[in-house]
């Protein structure tokens, strides 16, 4: 009996060290979420879970985060695999330094690089026939692979890997022989649709947001969230020009929330995450423009009138801004936070505020559009908490109207060519269905359920608008192409989780249906 209570009593302390094991907060953290955040915490497809990373949210949020997942994102919730000590034990740990400060300066860019073909060394004629303003590139995030697609055949060209789990619009060069693409982690690559090689990679953050092509083809700039800075590179062999760390007037280091080309005015437009600045950076020799009053402020200098010297134009804003959107012209850039508040308008040659945007739920302003609509000039936005379409007059920043949807959304596209546009509802149960609104009375005209029960979601346009072709997100998705007057299917392209597709003309030629 002795001999078996002592039995019993093993079995007991062993129990206790499993369940003291389980808790581990690394263990945990290994099994759950290093896949996506990285084994040492400095992120991939999610973002870096370190302090510095996690400075804007407080622990019970990130608590809340663990448990339920994270709306509007790849996050799911644990409640289902981690018991309520375990979230908090990982919660305490992922708020702990890690054991080495991360560090990417210049000096570790730079060793990154790998030059696979020099510039120069590769024929300029396209290996393939096709109409090579009509190809389309293909993000398969399911694993990790790019597809170019030929737009008029609607059949793939190739098929290669791409660095883990990219993420926004792949950029394209002024003519489309290149494609730029970034991957959550901070691999910048330059691939030759023509050759349909990869020419050169670089890392150059280790948590990016996205890239942006100058529109002369010369230069790339890198966004950070991680370390919080600005990457420029020369776009021929995507070697370092220049390291801009993304410091706000506080004097604390800020994400980037996103950069984009403005090429109308030959400069980037940045907006940092955590810090109320808007920062414009000229690079393109550009006479003083008329009406700008602003200088470039403490960190930069004079009017740019020589070479770019990529000094930076800072705009103080009343809010940070995660997300924003220009104008056609590149005048007006309309921008907003997550929550929706603050939504705000500013004038881009004077830097000032000119109007506010009313904007309710967390509008996805990256993903607008813009058409004529009566005359006027409108922007259209989805929602990723509220089943609706904001539709704005662009002279007057009113609402025109809430087109109502079958739930929230994450991207919206037209063409010049179509009555239409299109909308998901991916953040909701009816995340089957594509939603295509009349432009000319700002109806919901038809619902598409191009795979009944299966996530369908971002669409492009052939060049000529005559074909849309709509993902569907699952590992054994597809692309669906619909005739975009008819609505009737013609065609399905199997392919991996296809998150995105670009189209090399709507791109390069910025059509108003789609983002730039
Ligand atoms: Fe995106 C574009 C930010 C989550 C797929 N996303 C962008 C851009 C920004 C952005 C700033 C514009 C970059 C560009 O094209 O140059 N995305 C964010 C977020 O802040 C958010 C909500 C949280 C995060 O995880 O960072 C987020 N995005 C997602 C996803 O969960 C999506 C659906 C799946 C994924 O791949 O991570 C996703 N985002 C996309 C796609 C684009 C994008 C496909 C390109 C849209 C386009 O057509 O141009």
């Amino acid at each position: 009996m002795k001999a078996l209570l002592a039995g019993l009593g093993l079995v007991l302390v062993m129990a206790g060290a499993a369940q003291a094991a389980d808790l581990a907060p690394q263990k945990v953290y290994q099994q759950n979420c290093a896949t996506c955040h990285g084994a040492d915490r400095l992120g991939g497809m999610g973002p870096a879970l370190m302090p510095e990373s996690l400075e804007r949210i407080k622990k019970p949020e990130a608590l809340k985060v663990v448990t339920h997942g994270r709306v509007a994102t790849q996050m799911p919730g644990f409640q289902d695999q981690l018991s309520p000590e375990q979230v908090q034990a990982l919660v305490d740990y992922l708020y702990t330094p890690v054991a080495e400060a991360p560090r990417w300066d210049a000096e570790e860019i730079r060793a990154s690089r790998v030059v696979h073909h020099a510039p120069g060394s590769l024929p300029n004629t396209p290996t393939f026939k096709a109409d090579l303003q009509n190809l389309f590139v293909v993000v398969e995030t399911g694993d990790h692979h790019a597809t170019i697609l030929d737009g008029d055949r609607l059949e793939p060209v190739h098929r290669c890997k791409t660095r883990f789990a990219l993420h926004g619009g792949p950029k394209f060069s002024p003519e489309g022989r290149y494609v730029y693409f970034a991957s959550r982690d901070g691999w910048i690559s330059k691939f030759d649709i023509y050759n349909l090689k990869t020419v050169a990679e670089i890392r150059a953050g280790l948590n990016t947001r996205n890239l942006a092509v100058s529109d002369d083809g010369k230069y790339v700039l890198v966004g950070n969230y991680l370390p919080g800075n600005l990457v420029l590179l020369d776009a021929e062999d995507l070697s370092l020009m220049k390291v801009i760390s993304t410091k706000g007037l506080d004097g604390k280091v800020s994400r980037v929330s996103a950069v984009y080309q403005a090429a109308p005015r030959k400069s980037f437009v940045v907006a940092l995450k955590d810090a109320p600045e808007v920062w414009e950076i000229p690079y393109g020799a550009t006479p003083k423009q008329k009406g700008w009053v602003h200088d470039y402020g403490p960190n930069s200098g004079e009017m740019l009138v020589g070479p770019p010297s990529f000094k930076v134009r800072r705009i103080q804003v009343a809010d940070t801004l995660d997300d924003f959107f220009f104008d056609q012209a590149y005048r007006h850039l309309m921008g907003a936070g997550r929550d929706g508040k603050n939504g705000m308008v500013l004038d881009l040659d004077t830097g000032l505020p000119i109007s506010s945007l009313d904007l309710p739920g967390m509008p996805h302003l990256g993903s607008g559009i813009t058409w004529e609509y009566e005359g006027k000039s409108v922007m259209a936005t989805p929602n990723l908490k509220e089943s609706l379409v904001s539709i704005i007059d662009m002279k007057t920043w009113k609402t025109v109207k809430q087109v109502k949807t079958l739930g929230p959304g994450f991207f919206m596209r037209s063409h010049e060519n179509t009555p239409y546009a299109w909308t998901d509802a991916m953040m909701s149960p009816q995340r089957d269905a594509m939603v295509l609104i009349d432009k000319r009375t700002l109806e919901v005209a038809k619902v598409l359920r191009p795979s009944p029960g299966k996530p369908a979601s971002h669409v492009e346009f052939t060049r000529d608008g005559k074909y849309a072709l709509v993902s569907i997100w699952e590992q054994d998705g597809a692309l669906v192409v619909y005739d975009s007057a008819t609505f009737q299917e013609v065609k399905r392209i199997p392919m991996c989780k296809p998150s995105g597709k670009y189209n090399v003309y709507n791109k390069t030629t910025r059509s108003s249906g789609t983002s730039h």
